[in-house]
């Protein structure tokens, strides 16, 4: 059966074409900065957003309309695979993500979902084998049953941590399974909403233990993704542990997690904890951590995760001048994070959301690739602090300075400040985005 069967597999038909289902900037085989697009990028699709959600919020229920709405269980679990895979041979996009909740239903007992889970998980396994679709990463849902309410391997209740960590061992050997690349740990309720309940330094300490095991678990059987922390600053709890990409370094180093960890950065949880997507990948990546990218972004005058699909070029095209940076994302990818509006409730509005997604970041690779070929920012950057290339600057570098010659120098020298020059910086880049 086809789910989406008023839609073709959507072709690149360039920045002039008309037709809203072709890529105008995202062409798999143009190679940008020596790599084909599609290497860059690596995009893919996020099962819970698109295949599982159904577009409720707090106020009302679900709004999409889907051919698999009528089913239930098990049925809706199959036919939901069927149609993701369908969506992403359409799409041309080579990876998915899921939470382990997305895929298959909670039985009574943990032994009933994760047989559940078993029938499922083959069914992807063969549609990945007659597709070639990968699968960027896969987690464990550990926030939305009750029984996480005080959080997961961070609750007071040792026999939730003990059911978590049941949880994540299942989902590392589906990961196994299915060659996940990577395996994601977002802390939806990792955190607190009071001090006045919580021991904080045993919920951390417990927070390392938990994936201290996991790697161990991973190591026992063979697993050899890349593990992920994707920061977020708050919601669902008040303050979450992993609140940003410098909090969750400075976890990493505490704990000795710091060779196996890498980040996923998600745009949107950058600006809930007040920083610019760009500033989350730079601290990553200056850091030797920047693993993947959750790819969305957020509503500037909302103050949640509103995971809309991300169309800000200023922001895609400084996100790839990071990336790029980076030498690319090597295990991870650009996955989409993200869901249409609740009154985008078509089949379709599926396709344009994705199509929109990705030829932003397809543009912003080419303008950030331009812009580091002209080195634009580089060579202002170099001149800039060139003060540390020679004299006093060369010893401070080089560890010859203390502060008595400091002192001697500060007292023999008058001090001259040269302009930063950030909004003759940003027109530069408009023209870039405006003429590549
Ligand atoms: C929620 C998170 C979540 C993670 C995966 O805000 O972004 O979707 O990416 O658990
Ligand atoms: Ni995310
Ligand atoms: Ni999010």
């Amino acid at each position: 059966m086809a789910y989406f069967e008023h839609v073709k597999k959507i072709a690149y038909e360039g920045p002039q074409s008309k037709n809203p289902l072709a890529f105008k900037y995202y062409n798999p085989d143009a190679v940008v900065a020596g790599k084909r697009m599609e290497d860059y990028l690596r995009f893919s699709v996020a099962y819970w957003h698109s295949f599982t959600a159904n577009g409720s919020d707090q106020f009302g229920v679900g709004t999409m309309k889907r051919t698999w709405n009528h089913l239930s269980g098990m049925d809706l679990a199959k036919a939901r695979v069927e149609a993701a895979f369908e969506f992403a041979e359409k799409l041309g996009v080579p990876y998915f993500a899921f939470h382990d909740r997305d895929i298959a239903p909670e039985g009574d007992t943990l032994s009933e979902t994760n047989r559940n889970l078993d029938v499922i998980v083959s069914m992807i396994a063969e549609y990945m084998k007659t597709s070639g679709v990968k699968l960027l990463w896969n987690t464990a849902n550990m926030f939305t049953n009750p029984r996480f309410v005080h959080g997961a391997a961070t609750s007071s209740n040792a026999d939730v941590f003990a059911y978590a960590a049941a949880q994540v061992k299942k989902s590392l050997e589906i990961g196994k399974e299915l060659g996940s690349e990577n395996h994601v740990f977002w802390g939806g309720r990792e955190g607190y909403d009071t001090l006045l309940n919580t021991n904080m330094e045993l919920e951390l300490d417990n927070l390392s233990r938990f994936y201290h095991m996991a790697l161990e678990y991973a190591d026992a059987i063979g697993y050899t993704g890349q593990f992920l922390i994707e920061p977020k600053p708050k919601e669902p709890t008040t303050h979450q542990y992993d609140y940003d990409a410098a909090n969750s370094i400075a976890f990493l180093y505490k704990y000795g997690l710091k060779d196996r960890f890498k980040l996923n950065i998600e745009a949107n949880h950058a600006t809930l904890a007040g920083h610019t997507f760009q500033h989350e990948l730079r601290v990553s990546r200056v850091n030797g951590v920047l693993g993947s990218v959750d790819a969305n972004q957020g509503d500037l005058l909302l103050g949640w995760d509103t995971d809309e699909f991300p169309t800000d070029l200023y922001s895609t095209t400084l996100a790839m001048y990071e990336i790029l940076q980076n030498g690319g994302l090597h295990s991870g990818g650009m996955n989409f994070d993200a869901k249409t509006r609740r009154p985008s409730m078509d089949p379709e509005d599926l396709f344009y959301s994705h199509i929109a997604g990705m030829d932003s970041f397809a543009k912003g690779l080419q303008v950030a690739s331009k812009l580091l070929e002209d080195r634009v920012l580089e060579d202002f950057i170099d001149t800039r602090y060139r003060s540390y290339k020679e004299g006093i600057g060369a010893d401070i570098v080089a560890g010859k300075a203390n502060f008595k010659s400091l002192e001697e120098y500060a007292l023999q020298h008058e001090i001259r400040n040269e302009s930063g020059r950030q909004e003759m910086l940003k027109s530069i880049l408009n023209q870039y985005i405006a003429s590549v």
